[in-house]
């Protein structure tokens, strides 16, 4: 039983019996995708779920689905679950082996990296939209799929725990990204959002987790809902600001080509306040702190993997969790040189 693979498992589920092309989609640093091809066009999206990172695939289901029944709206297309031959809201072979089937949105395409602001805007407004819809949800409905997930503190433990016990080989290559590690940690530690308010976040909310219209490029909705849980929305905020802002992906190995780019930000920042009703006066007061959380946050997590031999995230070569850090920590430092003017485009632009 543990040898399935996607083409065994599709017999499991509710679709149309037709001959499928199974195409593997490689982006993604945890679960295993692929889109169901039929004449060139994709029909469904078919994934393996990594059960070492997420242990309880029950709970991950049942948020996928509280969230469905609040993500409705004219301006917000709902992607469909594809349920199994026996009604089940995913395919259990055994408890490691979790598949799963979602609809594939006709005519969408996501995006790495942009340079367009139509995008940049569209972007923020359905990050605004997302949000809107599940303000109206109880909280309590929600699990922590991942406990800790984005908490600072937690993510620093780890670090020191996989700095004392990594090789030494491992510790003088990831020198420089150490040193970088603990002064922005000394840094971050003043910083304390813990008055705001706990909202459903997305939790990551890269510019490739958003479906844009082929066409129109208008933002249709957030794809990945797996680390839906409890958080504050400056994550959101600085995880979309990313990825979008900083025009090259995030393992860039070139440091120099990591932007910063004014253009889209303010883009970005005019989308979200077409649909920020929701959000309270000391949560924008907090975005820019966001901005620079998250990819620090993202790249600590990747420097302890680096230094933990690679346990975590997929990859493609033993050393891209270090090139991630460093690329990602290069953004850091980009988004604390643009602090000052991030609060002053939001300061004009929300109140
Ligand atoms: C992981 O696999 P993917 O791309 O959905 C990670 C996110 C990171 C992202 C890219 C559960 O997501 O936190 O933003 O890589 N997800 C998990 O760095 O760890
Ligand atoms: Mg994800």
């Amino acid at each position: 039983m543990d040898s399935y693979g996607p083409n065994a498992v599709l017999p499991y589920f509710s679709i149309e019996r037709k001959e499928y092309k199974i195409q593997p989609i490689s982006q993604g640093y945890i679960n295993d995708t692929f889109a169901l091809l039929q004449d060139g066009a994709s029909y469904y999206i078919l994934q393996r779920l990594n059960t070492q990172v997420f242990s309880n695939i029950d709970l991950l289901m049942q948020n996928i689905h509280h969230a469905h029944l609040y993500l409705k709206d004219k301006n917000y297309h709902q992607i469909s679950l594809i349920r199994t031959i026996d009604n089940k809201p995913y395919l259990k072979i055994n408890k490691s082996d979790c598949w799963r089937m979602f609809t594939m949105v006709p005519g969408s395409i996501a995006f790495d990296t942009t340079q367009d602001e139509g995008i940049a805007l569209e972007a923020g407004k359905i990050i605004g939209k997302f949000h809107s819809l599940l303000q109206e949800a109880p909280l309590d409905i929600f699990q922590d799929t991942i406990p800790g997930f984005h908490d600072l503190s937690f993510r620093a433990q780890q670090f020191e725990e996989a700095s004392k016990s990594a090789t030494p080989d491992k510790l003088k290559d990831a020198e420089k990204a150490i040193l970088f590690a603990k002064m922005t940690l000394d840094e971050l530690a003043f910083y304390d959002p813990g008055n705001l308010p706990l909202r459903i976040c997305h939790n990551d909310t890269k510019l490739n987790n958003i479906l844009f219209d082929k066409n129109d490029k208008r933002a249709l909705c957030l794809i990945d809902l797996d680390t839906l849980m409890k958080g504050y929305f400056l994550f959101d905020f600085g995880d979309a600001v990313r990825t979008i802002v900083n025009t090259v992906d995030e393992d860039e190995k070139d440091l120099s080509k990591i932007t910063f780019n004014k253009g889209l930000f303010e883009a970005f920042i005019d989308g979200l306040s077409m649909n920020s009703g929701f959000l309270t006066k000391a949560e924008i007061q907090y975005l820019p702190f966001g901005v620079k959380l998250m990819p620090f946050l993202h790249g600590i997590r990747a420097l302890t993997d680096y230094l933990q031999g690679n346990i975590y995230y997929k990859v493609t070569y033993e050393t891209q969790n270090l090139d991630r850090c460093l690329s990602l920590f290069a953004f850091t430092k980009k988004a604390t040189e643009h602090m000052d003017y991030m609060q002053e485009v939001i300061t004009k632009k929300f109140f």
